[in-house]
């Protein structure tokens, strides 16, 4: 396997138009787009710096990944993207190394990518996502 670039970090909020005052009108960093991804019930957008990526996520349902880790953590960072060049061989690789997966099989993500997530369990705490575009 071959991990390119940190793809994105992602943040849980509870409003993206409310943070957008702090990351995009305070920090300067323009949102270049927002999006709702419906199988993972979240809306996201995307603040490009350099070669990486802010993920803004706000819960669209109450049982939302990003809903659930707000009202449990509060808001925060949510994960951490890397981005692979083929995600079907990492998914194996790691498979086979006994890493626990919550995706055997790539998913579609936000913003055209395909994802798999691995579990925090397996990495210390840390929600990974794996990510190929
Ligand atoms: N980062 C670190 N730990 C996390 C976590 C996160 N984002 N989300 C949950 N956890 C931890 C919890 O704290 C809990 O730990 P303890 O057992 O020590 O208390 C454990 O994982 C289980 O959490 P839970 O609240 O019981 O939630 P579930 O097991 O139902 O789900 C998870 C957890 C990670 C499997 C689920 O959130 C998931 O499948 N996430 C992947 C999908 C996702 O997050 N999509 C949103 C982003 C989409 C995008 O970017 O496109």
């Amino acid at each position: 396997m071959k991990v390119t670039v940190v793809d994105h970090i992602g943040i849980a909020v509870q409003s993206i138009d409310e943070s957008l005052k702090i990351w995009e009108a305070a920090l300067g960093i323009a949102c270049t787009g927002v999006e709702e991804v419906e199988e993972q019930k979240v809306k996201t957008a995307f603040l490009p710096v350099g070669d990486t990526e802010i993920e803004l996520l706000e819960g669209t349902a109450p049982d939302s990944p990003v809903t659930k880790f707000i009202e449990k953590k509060g808001e925060g960072i949510h994960h951490i993207a890397l981005r692979v060049e083929n995600l079907e061989e990492t998914l194996a690789e790691l498979k086979t190394k006994g890493i626990r997966l919550i995706d055997e099989t790539p998913r579609y993500g936000a913003g055209g990518a395909r994802i798999a997530f691995v579990h925090p369990k397996a990495t210390g705490g840390i929600l990974l996502e794996i990510s190929e575009r």
